[in-house]
């Protein structure tokens, strides 16, 4: 079995764990989630684990447990099956959501990738909305996006040019690929992105054919592929779990279940980077507090007119904005309320200690 310093085990969390300074435990990375325990990768080994007491006391959010793609500290027998997760260690890049439902709290899908592959296919209309939100969990996790259109063969040749123009348009920088299951070269470029020692995650809606990639690139059929609803072309959550696997050539790759909702976490700049050109515009703007809308001079509006600047491109860009601001809003608001819990806390336990002196004549 290859060392995990081969597996993305980086200098950023060797230094983690020296500092933590707990040589009796094993160092690991998750590899799967299972309804109780999680399987984890060390040097020489396979094993199954759960969450120390202590961790799931501690962890007031779902983010702070471990997810797939974590690197862990276990305490873990080798007499005994079962091993204990202690220690989590600082991520270097996440893909983050806010979960669906109501409340807000933070989700991770995975951690530690290097690149994600965006998934989308050529025969289902192409959401370009959507993947500008898919660029921006991408660009705000710190992880290098690949746009992937998949199934040529069932569009046109004409269809495929159409496509990659209007994606460009959306994403001027990124590596866009065009695979079909039947064409196994277009599938082989994609070891372009699979360099020893790095980590990719797929990701996108059910039935774009992300594990009919992993199964390519695996070399093996190791993940099910499910059949698409002829009704409405679509998929139907085959796959269930988050799986990492290793590649001979030394990558490793994150097979995902097709998501059906991705709302934005508070942003890190991702809305930025993806919308570049806008915010190129909106710096060229020449009023201070312009609605966009409107305005003669305003270089939003001007670029909408003259065709440089797709409206609806422009609506998302503000949409995206607004559900972050919202998120930002609200947890600090969370964080605030935190805080005042804390003081109350501190309060509380000053008076019980001078009471406590007072009584006692100290
Ligand atoms: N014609 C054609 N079919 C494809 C291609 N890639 C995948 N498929 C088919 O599309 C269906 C769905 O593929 P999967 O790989 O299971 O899709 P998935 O993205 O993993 O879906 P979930 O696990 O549900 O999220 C399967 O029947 C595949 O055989 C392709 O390039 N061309
Ligand atoms: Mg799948
Ligand atoms: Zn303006």
């Amino acid at each position: 079995m290859k060392p995990l310093t081969q597996m993305g085990l980086t200098p950023y969390f060797q230094k983690q764990i020296q500092e933590l300074d707990r040589l009796t435990l094993a160092v690991g990375r998750v590899v799967g989630e299972q309804r109780n325990y999680y399987e984890i990768r060390t040097n020489d080994d396979i094993i199954r684990a759960t969450l120390s007491g202590k961790m799931r006391n501690e962890a007031c959010e779902q983010s702070q447990l471990p997810c797939v793609g974590d690197f862990v500290l276990v305490d873990y027998n080798p007499l005994y099956a079962l091993g204990s997760i202690s220690h989590l260690l600082k991520r270097f890049s996440s893909l983050k959501r806010k979960v669906a439902g109501e409340y807000t709290a933070e989700q991770v899908i995975a951690s530690n990738l290097d690149t994600v592959m965006i998934v989308n296919s050529l025969n289902r209309d192409l959401n370009l909305r959507r993947i500008e939100r898919y660029l921006v969990m991408a660009f705000d996790g710190m992880i290098k996006p690949i746009l992937v259109l998949t199934k040529k063969d069932l569009v046109s040749p004409e269809q495929v040019h159409e496509s990659i123009k209007k994606v460009r348009e959306i994403a001027a920088d990124v590596d866009i690929v065009i695979t079909s299951s039947d064409d196994l070269d277009s599938l082989s470029s994609l070891n372009n992105y699979l360099g020893p020692g790095q980590t990719l995650a797929l990701i996108g809606s059910s039935g774009v054919g992300k594990s009919t990639i992993t199964n390519f690139l695996l070399g093996e059929n190791i993940q099910s592929t499910g059949d698409i609803r002829y009704t409405d072309d679509k998929g139907k959550h085959t796959t269930t779990s988050r799986k990492l696997f290793e590649l001979a050539g030394g990558a490793m790759i994150l097979d995902t279940p097709g998501l059906r909702e991705i709302q934005l976490w508070e942003g890190d700049g991702g809305v930025d980077t993806t919308f570049g050109d806008i915010i190129h515009l909106l710096s060229a703007c020449k009023y201070q507090d312009c609605n966009h809308l409107s305005n003669e001079g305003c270089a939003i509006t001007e670029a909408i007119d003259s065709g440089e600047l797709d409206q609806k491109r422009f609506k998302n860009f503000q949409k995206l904005k607004r559900e972050q601001e919202y998120m930002e809003r609200k947890i600090s608001g969370k964080n605030k309320k935190g805080k005042k819990e804390e003081w109350k806390k501190r309060s509380k336990e000053c008076r019980d200690r001078t009471k406590f002196l007072r009584k006692n004549d100290l």
